[in-house]
């Protein structure tokens, strides 16, 4: 039993002081109590929260964060950035997107984030053959977890073609490339590496998007497949949106709900460019709507219809997608400063009589825990122990209670008011610094430096 003594704490209820948070070995919160005083053996910090999940991530791209903003001939798109970015990894050893998945997990949990799901389509060595192992990239996406212990949920992504309509893959998208019967092998190879992570990590699976499947297959795998997370990217961007009602009769959100059983297991991508019944309907199927602002800002995506959809009720989480930006607070003020920036108004997101930084706090608790299939999100008796700690000291914090410290850290601060991170318990982060940093940034460094020189 590891106990962490808090000055204030943010629980289901709202905010505590003198809060003892009981910690199991099993990396379960036991019980929690309030108002009482630290015992000597107790851990104290000054702000404990729940920790969020990042519910969508592709950690190689993350080596490639910076170099794609000079621009070309034309006009620079999604496209012409997909175009470099399948040319970074074309030749990726299972090394390097080991040592690069190792950073970004770190990185990731020294924001604040004590979990992930690694949307992962990186599979087969270059030129497309199978690796001796067909699920040896999803085992070193599986090995960077045991070693800076992020809660993972892996989920191997299924891209079978190269475009709208069936079309065949690109040679640049020969690496991703799986037909069924390639991917249930795969499938219970990455199963077999996640058994061997604590029991907090989980596999779902990811149809990569609608123009990277087809009907028939994308029912056919998320049948062999049900019960566990299915995440797919959709309506990213209008070209795709515009495709898809060409080739299948109505926009990919609204196909996608009349066609597959659309439920709170399910975690849609971007959904960015939808009509009003389309954001109703998503909004009342459960799935979470899995924004990613930073990543969405810099690919030129769109702004997400938020007004509408919260008024349906919509759960919504966050992920850091491309990994350009790994920041945590940057993430949820960007999602609502974009909604600023598009409604010429304030606190968009926020209802009436309520603060924004816990507004935003709140969904993404919610909506994370939900896209990743973990039980964590709040403190209380019997969740994982997903948590963070805050600076007191910090002069962005300082003498703050309650949703001020959100606000403050979320619109005013930085993850570096991140001191603690615990994902189901274990304790990774202290100080700010992960307790192999040094190990993981140095492997990465000489990794870069190789990957820049070729
Ligand atoms: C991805 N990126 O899966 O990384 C895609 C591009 C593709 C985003 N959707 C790859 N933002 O479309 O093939
Ligand atoms: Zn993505």
């Amino acid at each position: 039993m590891s106990v962490i003594f808090a000055d204030q704490a943010l629980l289901p209820a709202g905010w505590a002081t003198g809060v003892r948070v009981i910690l199991r070995p099993d990396g379960r919160i036991g019980a929690v109590e309030t108002d009482v005083q630290a015992d000597p053996g107790d851990l104290s910090v000054a702000m404990l929260l729940p920790a969020p999940s990042n519910l969508h991530s592709h950690a190689f791209q993350r080596a490639m964060a910076g170099l794609t903003e000079h621009r070309g001939r034309g006009r620079d798109s999604f496209w012409t950035w997909r175009e470099l970015m399948y040319r970074f990894t074309a030749d990726l050893s299972p090394d390097d997107v080991q040592a690069i998945t190792a950073q970004v997990q770190m990185e990731m949990l020294e924001s604040g984030y004590a979990a992930v799901a690694e949307f992962h389509y990186l599979h087969h060595a270059p030129g497309g053959a199978d690796y001796a192992d067909i699920g040896e990239m999803s085992a070193r996406v599986a090995a960077a977890a045991a070693e800076t212990g992020i809660g993972l949920t892996h989920l191997p992504v299924l891209y079978a073609h190269g475009g709208a309509g069936g079309k065949p893959l690109e040679p640049a998208q020969g690496r991703f490339g799986c037909d069924l019967p390639r991917y249930e092998h795969l499938m219970a190879s990455a199963a077999r590496a996640i058994a061997a992570l604590p029991s907090d990590c989980r596999l779902g699976i990811a149809p990569h998007s609608l123009r990277a499947t087809t009907p028939d297959l994308l029912r056919a795998a998320t049948t062999a497949f049900a019960g566990g997370p299915i995440h797919i990217h959709i309506a990213e961007q209008m070209r795709e949106v515009r495709d898809v009602e060409a080739w299948l009769g109505a926009p990919p959100v609204a196909w996608l709900l009349d066609h597959l059983p659309v439920d709170t297991n399910w975690c849609l991508i971007h959904a960015t460019h939808m009509t009003a019944p389309e954001t109703e309907a998503l909004a009342k199927s459960g799935a979470v709507a899995g924004l990613c602002p930073i990543t969405e800002a810099n690919l030129g995506d769109g702004i997400f219809p938020m007004e509408d959809f919260i008024r349906a009720g919509g759960t919504y989480g966050v992920g850091s997608d491309s990994n350009v930006r790994i920041a945590l607070a940057e993430e949820l003020r960007l999602l609502e400063y974009g909604q600023r920036l598009s409604q010429q108004s304030r606190a968009v997101i926020c209802p009436e009589d309520a603060s924004n930084g816990r507004t935003l706090y709140d969904a993404v608790l919610a909506g994370g825990s939900r896209a990743l299939g973990r039980d964590a999100g709040a403190i209380a008796a019997g969740r994982l122990g997903d948590l963070l700690a805050l600076d007191g000291d910090a002069l962005a914090l300082d003498g703050l209670v309650g949703d001020s410290i959100l606000d403050a850290w979320l619109f005013a601060g930085d993850d570096h008011l991140v001191t603690d991170v615990w994902s189901a318990g274990r304790r990774k982060v202290r100080g700010g610094r992960h307790e192999a940093h040094e190990r993981i940034e140095t492997r990465y460094r000489a990794t870069l430096r190789r990957l820049l020189a070729t």
